[in-house]
């Protein structure tokens, strides 16, 4: 049975794509999803009918892998994102990734004023924090939020918003180039609407990055991810 387990996890977790999502990034796949292992369905019995057994089969299939233990496999490196860097924190002092080795982190590239998709994804965020807590494992996980927008997304400005959210989240901003610089090195995709106007707003990619200890990508999750399912990620990074 384990095998079968292996073969179908994933597929049955493909993530949905969030309304705003612009560039689909590669690389978060987990390894062994494609595959196209086959699963076994055991033959029916010689009184059960073929054909009723033809549409019986699928669903055979799904109660099989709901009944299915999650298998824990590790998780692949993205050796196509990431890499170090250094902005200030909103305290106002530097901060270099690589500091945060020996930590997990959980990164999101967002703006305070977008009224929607940044505050819910790191309110998530945050519920990973706190289960993580819960199990005494907060002081080796480090959520960080990145501002594309520094223009009003000051250190202080940033001061006064991440507590809002209860799980040491670190709110990073920088030079508008130096931002540039990091939101490519992951693959962020953002734009301003509004040029000009007092009030703008920026469409974005909304992805969520798991880093493990040594700094490097291991996941990319869409702004919905399943809350447990990144505890789980984290957890199996420490
Ligand atoms: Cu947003």
């Amino acid at each position: 049975m384990g095998a079968d387990c292996t073969a179908g996890e994933g597929k049955l977790r493909t993530p949905t794509v969030a309304k705003r999502r612009t560039a689909p990034l590669g690389g978060a796949r987990p390894a062994g999803v494609s595959s196209g292992a086959a699963v076994m369905i055991p033959e029916p019995p010689m009184t059960f009918p073929r054909a009723l057994a033809g549409r019986l089969g699928p669903l055979v299939l799904l109660l099989a892998l709901a009944g299915c233990a999650e298998p824990r496999e590790e998780l692949p490196v993205n050796t196509r994102l990431g890499g170090d860097f250094t902005l200030t924190d909103h305290n106002g002092g530097a901060f270099r990734l690589a500091d945060q080795r020996g930590r997990v982190v959980l990164m999101f590239f967002g703006y305070t004023h977008c009224p929607d998709i940044c505050p819910a994804t790191l309110a998530r965020v945050s519920q990973v924090y706190r289960n993580l807590r819960d199990a005494g494992d907060a002081d080796r996980v480090q959520p960080l939020f990145i501002t594309f927008d520094p223009a009003r997304d000051t250190p202080e400005h940033l001061r006064e918003y991440v507590p809002w959210f209860k799980a040491n989240v670190i709110g990073l901003t920088g030079g508008e180039a130096e931002i540039r610089a990091v939101a490519e090195q992951y693959g962020v995709v953002f734009l301003k609407s509004g040029e000009g106007e007092p009030e703008y707003d920026f469409t974005h990619s909304d992805y969520v990055y798991l880093l493990d200890q040594q700094g490097r990508v291991r996941k990319l999750y869409p702004s919905d991810f399943n809350i447990d399912e990144v505890t789980d990620d984290v957890q199996s990074l420490l």
